[in-house]
């Protein structure tokens, strides 16, 4: 695990490189998703694959950039999935983005995960890293040193409703309503990586990306994203559910499957839970 770790700090640090330097711009390809790939997704994708090719822990990856997943090691025990630079398009108007890792033993899924990990590229570089504990790391002068540990508290104040309003249910709009009726404040920028991040250092409060009319299974994908966060929140005292059980409970069919999904403090959650209880 020392060793991926340590990948990981190499891939962000060549990352944040990447962003700060390359121009942006399209690439005639499509991901799995049906996106068109930004050069830079592409580049950060290279970037982790060639780190994780030196560790011989790693057995197989699997990107959101890329259609299949991909064997490194046959004597490897460790499974990663990946999103290279999640909010990509986000980079052009210089707000915050981030890589997100998701750390599987034996084979993807939510049960084999043993860790997960998210780099935030903002004015500062942090990563996170979650195992037994949730640990902040900022990169200062080349080296991620190590801040503090995260817990979250029981219920927060911040409210970062994802996805197409006009596609939501009623019964989400009602549910996202009475957080603001109770006083939450909208954050919301676009970036899981950042958005997710401000409600941990901020001790609470609750993401949704529901599903919605045009996206019924919601937006997220389970191995890079979903899964990932939902272990972060996790082991930070936090919760994740689909609305109705727990995330990290979910099988996924295909690793660029979608889940519904929301990340919070206990309050939030325990709301969602009575609303979309309702729902059938
Ligand atoms: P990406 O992986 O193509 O960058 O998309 C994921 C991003 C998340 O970071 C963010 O939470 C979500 O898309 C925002 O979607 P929306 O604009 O529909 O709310
Ligand atoms: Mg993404």
């Amino acid at each position: 695990m020392r060793d991926i770790f340590n990948a990981i700090q190499k891939s962000a640090i060549r990352i944040k490189e990447a962003i700060d330097v390359k121009d942006i711009g399209y690439s005639q390809q499509e991901n799995s998703s049906g996106e068109t790939q930004l050069q830079l997704d592409i580049q950060c994708d290279m970037i982790i694959e060639e780190e994780f090719s030196n560790v011989t822990s790693v057995h197989t990856i699997a990107s959101e950039e890329k259609e299949h997943a991909q064997l490194m090691h046959n004597e490897g025990k460790y499974f990663i999935a990946y999103d290279p630079l999640d909010g990509s398009s986000l980079v052009d108007v210089n707000l915050s983005v981030g890589s997100i890792f998701g750390i599987y033993e034996g084979d993807f899924g939510s049960q084999n995960m043993v860790a997960a990990c998210y780099v935030v590229y903002g004015p500062r570089v942090e990563m996170v890293f979650a195992e037994n504990k949730t640990k902040l790391y900022l990169l200062q002068a080349g080296a991620f040193e190590f801040v503090k540990e995260i817990r979250l508290k029981e219920k927060g104040n911040l409210n970062a409703p994802g996805g197409t309003q006009q596609h939501w249910a009623p019964y989400h709009k009602e549910l996202v309503d009475s957080f603001f009726a109770e006083g939450y404040r909208l954050r919301y920028s676009g970036g899981m990586v950042p958005d997710l991040h401000q409600i941990l250092l901020k001790g609470g409060g609750l993401f949704s990306y529901p599903g919605t009319l045009d996206k019924p299974n919601g937006k997220l994908r389970k191995l890079f994203e979903v899964f990932p966060f939902a272990f972060i929140y996790e082991k930070s005292g936090g919760r994740a559910i689909d609305g109705k059980g727990d995330l990290m409970k979910l099988p996924h069919a295909n690793i660029h499957d979608t889940a519904i999904c929301f990340f919070g403090s206990n309050y939030e959650i325990e709301r969602v839970k009575e609303v979309y209880a309702q729902q059938g």
